[in-house]
């Protein structure tokens, strides 16, 4: 075998965001671009000689030429053996899966998540750590710095892989092992959701559509729910992945799956409705006639999990990410459990979940999951929802209505202002922040300001501080509007503004009109459209 040592000079922008490195295509053809970033990657990984490396990705544009390369590095820098699914495919909860089952040193992902793909979309990469959750932000940091000071990479000159062929093969010293994608997975779910009740709910007639928007869980989806739990073929539609997600946004929200929706909201909506993203991670619930917002979803897990086998013990906790909506927090109370409130992305979440003080989490960008993998995971949602209709008996709307009925509803909308100048998105928290300690007490759009703060992370578990994680306005009405800024955008910035209103007893009042007087105030305070010259946000969830 030839090992190469390639002299390189660093990138100065491979900085990971919320969910890894995520850019255009043509920023990661750029040659030594790949290759720096992994190298980077294992560089930070002290234990890997000798180790298992779990080597995967969406299915996007770019993944199988990017699967092929980390493998040559992999074998260049020690790594005694690499899992790769077939296809170069795996969604982002199996990878979890797989790196947890295998013992590995962590996991490499290449995935842009619900961004579009293509030769004009995105592209990312990702590491997870031995727990297969996302690498926490020292690694991170610590990738990020290696990126900017290395010389050299190397690699294996070798000839391409069959990826498609299951089995083993070599890269120089690296044995490579071709594995089913979806093999570990599904023996996962079987141990924690109650199988046998879900395929005597399908036996009784109960439809559904799910869809996998052309994305990574199409092949998932297909194996469990009309492979193994009898969905009748056809329930799963957009199963087959394509590099450029058929020209869609694999983003399972109302405006991005709006077939789905449109079917949903009509009169020939079956019993039940879902989708998720382009990795596998994101679920979307639709109930006939009413689409379930995911911090909504959280809450009714939370509430009704104790119906599946894995969750028959109760739960430890719970957490949310900020922004998510308080609707969790309640169930938390009623269950005498503890609700943990972290930020956006899903690497916070780890810590929480090793050391067994949460069981469930979520976040209002449509992610759930639980304790059995270490990524939020679209499909093992749709399958607990699927657990809980077939054990309470309850259709899905009623069961979201007494869920209401009980707790209350929190009204919620998102407002993204996407491709803003970066300038003008900074103008827009700078304005808020520096009036941070002026604005409890005003009144806006009818509504009074009661605390206003920017959202600071601690730790519980070691400790660690995380600044400058959006500012939250809170209303004295029982009302809410939290601003940030993505870290997953691959141009220009993106303003997120997130608004919600709880009402114990108004249940059934549409979404907009309650929230109305609390977007009036968001824009106000924002002074968004000054600063950023719209008038209107480009997509509202
Ligand atoms: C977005 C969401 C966040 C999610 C992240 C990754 O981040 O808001 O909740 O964890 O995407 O999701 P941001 O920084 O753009 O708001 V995905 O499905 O990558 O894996
Ligand atoms: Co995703």
């Amino acid at each position: 075998m030839t090992v190469s040592t390639v002299p390189t000079t660093p990138f100065p922008d491979q900085k990971p965001g919320t969910s890894g490195l995520r850019k255009k295509v043509p920023v990661f053809q750029q040659p030594r671009y790949v290759e720096n970033f992994v190298q980077a990657i294992l560089d930070t990984v002290p234990d890997r000689e000798g180790a298992t490396l779990v080597v995967g990705g969406d299915g996007r544009y770019l993944n199988r030429e990017v699967v092929q390369t980390t493998l040559r590095i992999a074998a260049a820098n020690g790594i005694a053996r690499a899992l790769v699914g077939q296809g170069g495919l795996l969604s982002t909860p199996a990878a979890s899966c797989v790196i947890r089952k295998a013992g590995a040193v962590g996991g490499i992902v290449l995935s842009a998540s619900h961004n579009p793909g293509g030769p004009d979309g995105d592209f990312g990469i990702k590491f997870n750590a031995a727990n297969g959750g996302p690498a926490p932000e020292s690694v991170t940091e610590a990738i990020f710095a290696r990126t900017r000071a290395l010389t050299e990479y190397r690699i294996v000159e070798a000839p391409d892989l069959d990826l498609d062929r299951i089995g083993r093969a070599r890269i120089g010293a690296m044995e490579v092992e071709i594995i089913d994608p979806v093999a570990d997975y599904a023996a996962l779910m079987r141990e924690i959701v109650d199988f046998p009740a879900i395929r005597a709910l399908f036996a009784s007639g109960f439809r559904m559509r799910f869809d996998a928007m052309s994305a990574v869980t199409g092949p998932y989806a297909r194996a469990i729910l009309e492979g193994e739990l009898g969905a009748p073929a056809g329930t799963v539609v957009n199963a087959e992945p394509k590099p450029d997600f058929g020209g869609h946004h694999p983003d399972p929200n109302p405006v991005h799956a709006h077939d789905l929706m449109a079917l949903m909201l009509g009169p020939d909506a079956p019993d039940f409705g879902a989708a998720s993203d382009g990795d596998g991670d994101r679920n979307m619930i639709v109930a006939p006639g009413r689409f379930v917002t995911p911090s909504d979803s959280l809450a009714i897990l939370t509430a009704q999990a104790r119906n599946a086998p894995g969750y028959a013990a109760g739960l430890a906790g719970v957490a949310r990410s900020m922004p998510t909506s308080r609707a969790v927090d309640r169930v938390a109370a009623a269950l005498g459990i503890r609700a943990y409130e972290t930020p956006t992305g899903w690497k916070f979440f780890g810590n929480l979940l090793d050391a067994g003080l949460i069981t469930l989490c979520g976040e209002e960008s449509a992610g759930t999951g639980s304790n059995h993998v270490r990524e939020k995971d679209g499909l093992w949602a749709v399958l607990l929802w699927l657990n809980i209709l077939a054990a309470t008996g309850r259709p899905a709307q009623d069961l979201v209505r007494d869920h209401w009925a009980r707790f209350g509803r929190d009204y919620y909308a998102r407002h993204d202002y996407e491709e803003v100048e970066t300038e003008a998105a900074n103008a827009v928290m700078e304005g808020l922040r520096s009036r941070l300690g002026c604005l409890p007490g005003q009144r806006v759009a009818g509504l009074t300001v009661a605390a206003a703060d920017e959202f600071r992370y601690v730790d519980p578990v070691d400790g660690s501080v995380t600044e400058r994680q959006g500012i939250r306005i809170l209303f004295a009405e029982d009302a809410r509007v939290v601003y940030r800024l993505s870290g997953t955008g691959t141009a220009g910035a993106t303003l997120r503004v997130y608004i919600e209103r709880y009402s114990a007893d108004r249940l059934d009042a549409a979404v907009e009109e309650m929230l109305a007087p609390v977007v009036e105030a968001a824009r106000a305070l924002g002074a968004v459209a000054a600063l950023t010259g719209r008038e209107e946000p480009s997509v509202v969830t």
